[in-house]
């Protein structure tokens, strides 16, 4: 449970490319949590590395540090989060859903390769498709079924995958983004939860922050 004097505290990355950054604070701001942010700038080489290393124990961002302890890992943030905030439903009640949100979380943090690795993602930026390799259309294909799964079966009361906002949104909001960014060309569901996501009205202060930072960084002498 989260301690009552101390406000914890997310590290995170630049809000345009860090991805990972992104999930833990969505869920975060979903759950109501209040949270301080301690960000750190990626793509700065060892500087970069030397910033971390002083916050996270695994060498990599985000994490949570709260009065006793560093949580370390996307979904375990987000698991504490579940925990500290459980009317928020990050995790579904109906045990069936939870497994398949859980599911759906792992999927994401473990896979998607190609569509990581050929589609980064830039929120700031409209940028042009990537060449169709095998690999990236199969996670593409991938992510439609599972997004179509889950709103067909679990989303009939809100327009998210599980209806109302979970863990599993907070997992593939980036991925939603690096669709739009890319021009990827989405059937009708995956179009829908696309602009789910740009609605949603936390995700929409992230963006905007992403653009100030963006903004600042070009003007930077
Ligand atoms: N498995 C980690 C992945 C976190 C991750 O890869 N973070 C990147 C930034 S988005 C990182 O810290 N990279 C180290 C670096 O850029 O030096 C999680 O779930 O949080």
């Amino acid at each position: 449970m989260a301690s009552a004097s101390y406000r914890p505290v997310l590290v995170i990355g630049d809000r345009n490319y860090s991805s990972w950054s992104l999930r833990p604070w969505l869920a975060l701001r979903h759950a109501g949590i209040a949270f301080d942010e301690r960000p750190v700038k990626l793509r700065q080489g060892e500087a970069t590395r030397a910033a971390i290393a002083v916050q996270s124990p695994t060498g990599r961002i985000p994490v949570l540090k709260l009065a006793d302890a560093i949580i370390p890992e996307t979904i375990a943030i987000i698991e504490w989060a579940n925990e500290a905030a459980p009317d928020a439903r990050l995790l579904p009640e109906d045990g069936l859903a939870r497994a398949l949100c859980r599911a759906a979380s792992a999927e994401m943090h473990a896979g998607f390769a190609a569509l990581r690795n050929q589609c980064p993602m830039d929120i700031a930026q409209r940028l042009p498709a990537p060449p169709m390799t095998a690999d990236l259309a199969r996670d593409i294909a991938r992510v439609e079924v599972l997004w179509r799964d889950c709103r067909h079966r679990f989303g009939q009361d809100g327009p998210y995958l599980f209806g109302h906002f979970t863990m599993a949104d907070a997992m593939f909001a980036p991925v939603a983004t690096r669709f739009a960014s890319y021009g990827i060309e989405l059937g009708q569901t995956a179009r829908d939860y696309v602009a789910t996501i740009y609605r949603d009205h936390h995700f929409q202060a992230w963006q905007a922050a992403a653009l100030v930072e963006r903004d600042a960084a070009q003007t930077a002498p």
